[in-house]
């Protein structure tokens, strides 16, 4: 395979094991995802302003936007209708991700507990009987804090299992357990309160089938709906995987590719649902694993992470994060992998070729997520140990086959605290709020920014991210936020207490009181909905609606259709959302205007797009410092 890159990998990643990956990966004659988006370039115009539409078979239909060619496509639909469907394609398939992520983890929980109810073994059960107790009561199960927890349980998962299916006109039951009742009545307003997890998307599906929904108004106003479906979804999921596996607490380890092992079985597990990925850390602690580990050769068995199934890894047993979305291949190329372990969601099928290259095995757990060239062991509930056994064997046989001479691991690591769950930041606070509201009145935090979300190959890795990070902090602004952001700031070392000294005087103050680092690891991009319980904590601390609060979100390198959901369910929060990646909608003048302006007229926040970091960092200070003077806080 012949790799001419175009850019170096300087221009390419700030990460400076990428770096020494990517011309790693050149010598070897390897393409990865950079080399294919330089032979992608130039990119289709129409593409990137949102203005092809391939949603029937008249098509595909194009429409230039500054009026050369034509201007409506086969059917009629003009650019706005264009635009606006796919945006809503983007938000529905975010949300269908999340949905199924959240499904499964409810499934496997429902199953623990009726296994538990009958003294049948299980391989799950509940780890966090405190966490289980807490959603009960927030969906108003009676006697909460008493009842025995297997009771309890049981009406979680019925109100739950509700959300997902119900086909009435009621609101979801996690709705109203984790949003303010001023954002409700919003929804209410709006009628953009979701109905259940599966029907959002549906409809979603259908408005943007051929001769459905033509209007751009009418189909973002789905969008919102479906975006707050998926915000919901992802609380779900976050908060029953802390039932299942425990509510996160800080834990240091260590990030980015210098935490793989040259003398050990590398295992490294990528993805986002932590059902078998916990199972493959906690049983790879094993005598029974580290004897057979031994006996090959090798001194042991390192499980390392990539992407959110290594957030959730890392957050609950300090497993090593080895990167973040575009560190994936990289990993692969060190040669230093046995087995790579994936689930679902953000895996590259490219990971297939690039194993290929090497000894190593990429094994497939889910039957949603299958890749040709991997080898398939299906993961279900009940056989998981069985499962998390079977791809550890196969790891660890693995491991004499690795050419010692084709290894190369870049010596390049950081030192992380993650674990920051809402229940963590209150136990740094001493139990209550009031130190973070009393410090955010005194202007010691002058605001709070949550950044969030993926790499794209379109702007330099961890370039946004980092940069705008170090910016916030310098200015006493507190950052919190999850996914490969989190993964980014952690190989960048944002997130030790060393790192209080990049942070503002005033907020080091309060950092160093408190013991936590300048940036906050929240957990995997599921755990968006961290954010948000902290949003309406605050809100209500304040006695405010969430658009009044001197906070701002921002996804400076989004990538997924999930990012696209999130970023769509914080404005319906009332966060004002930054993109550092321009969206692909400025081919529709009325739906960038809607996106970026008018929707703060329904919601109370918008979109905000600018690529540099620096100059993002300073309209998210201006908007902090104009919220601070309306609630009438000292600079
Ligand atoms: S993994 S969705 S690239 S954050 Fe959650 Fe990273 Fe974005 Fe995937």
């Amino acid at each position: 395979m012949s790799v001419v890159p175009i850019r170096r990998p300087e221009e390419k990643t700030v990460d400076r094991a990428a770096q020494l990956m990517i011309r790693r990966a050149e010598e070897l004659g390897i393409e990865t995802v950079h080399h294919r988006y330089e032979r992608m370039q130039p990119q289709c115009g129409f593409g990137l302003l949102g203005t092809c539409c391939w949603f029937c078979m008249m098509g595909p239909c194009r429409i230039d936007p500054y009026g050369v060619g034509p201007t409506k496509g086969i059917c009629g639909a003009d650019a706005d209708t264009m635009v606006a469907r796919r945006v809503l394609f983007h938000i529905a398939n975010g949300e269908a991700a999340h949905g199924e992520h959240a499904f499964h983890v409810l499934e496997t929980l429902k199953e623990a507990v009726r296994s538990a109810s009958e003294g049948r073994p299980f391989p799950y059960r509940i780890a966090d009987e405190k966490k289980l107790r807490a959603i009960a009561k927030r969906l108003g199960i009676p006697d909460a804090e008493t009842r025995p927890v297997l009771d309890l349980a049981v009406d979680v998962v019925r109100m739950i299992e509700e959300d997902m299916t119900r086909t009435t006109e009621e609101t979801l039951n996690m709705l109203k357990a984790y949003s303010i009742e001023k954002r409700r009545r919003v929804f209410e307003r709006l009628g953009i309160a979701p109905r259940s997890v599966w029907r959002e998307a549906f409809e979603a599906l259908h408005r943007i089938h051929m001769g459905v929904d033509a209007d751009y108004r009418s189909l973002l106003l789905h969008g919102l709906r479906t975006s707050l479906a998926d915000c919901y979804a992802m609380a779900t999921a976050t908060e029953l995987q802390d039932a299942l596996f425990g509510t996160p607490r800080p834990v240091e380890s260590y990030a980015n590719l210098g935490v793989l092992k040259p003398d050990e079985v590398n295992v490294v597990v990528h993805g986002h649902n932590p059902l078998l990925s916990m199972k493959v850390a906690e049983l790879a602690r094993s005598e029974e694993m580290l004897g057979l580990a031994k006996s090959v050769g090798a001194r042991g068995i390192n499980v390392c992470g990539i992407c959110c199934t290594a957030n959730e890894t890392l957050m609950r047993l300090g497993v090593p994060l080895a990167g973040n979305l575009l560190h994936q291949e990289m990993a692969l190329a060190t040669g230093a992998v046995e087995a790579m372990v994936v689930d679902y969601q953000c895996l590259m099928p490219s990971l297939a070729d690039i194993a290929g290259c090497f000894h190593t095995k990429l094994i497939t757990t889910m039957p949603v997520a299958r890749i040709p060239g991997a080898i398939h062991i299906e993961w279900k509930a009940d056989r998981a140990d069985e499962v998390a056994r079977e791809v550890l064997r196969t790891a660890i046989e693995n491991y004499p086959r690795r050419m010692k001479e084709r290894v190369y691991i870049p010596d390049v690591k950081s030192k992380v605290i993650a674990g920051f769950s809402v229940e963590a930041i209150l136990e740094a606070l001493g139990g209550t709020l009031a130190p973070l509201v009393d410090a955010l009145k005194r202007g010691n935090i002058r605001g709070i920014v949550g950044i969030v979300g993926c790499n794209n190959p379109k702007v330099p890795q961890d370039r946004g991210h980092t940069v705008l990070a170090k910016e916030l902090i310098a200015n006493d602004v507190l950052v919190v936020g999850t996914g490969c952001w989190a993964a980014a700031a952690a190989k960048a070392g944002l997130m030790t207490l060393e790192a209080q000294s990049l942070a503002g005087i005033r907020l080091r103050r309060v950092l160093e009181a408190l013991k936590i680092p300048p940036c906050l690891h929240m957990g995997s991009c599921v755990d968006n909905s961290r954010i948000l319980v902290a949003l309406n904590a605050l809100a209500e601390a304040l006695g405010v609606d969430i658009p009044d609060l001197p906070v701002f979100g921002s996804a400076p390198e989004a990538m997924s259709s999930k990012a696209v959901a999130i970023g769509t369910w914080f404005v319906a929060q009332g966060v004002n959302v930054h993109l550092g990646v321009v969206p692909p909608v400025l081919g529709s003048k009325a739906v960038t205007k809607l996106l970026t302006e008018d929707i703060e007229g329904l919601v109370g926040a918008r979109f905000v797009v600018e690529p540099d970091p620096k100059k993002a960092a300073e309209l998210m200070l201006e908007h902090i410092d104009r919220k601070r003077r309306a609630l009438g806080l000292p600079a």
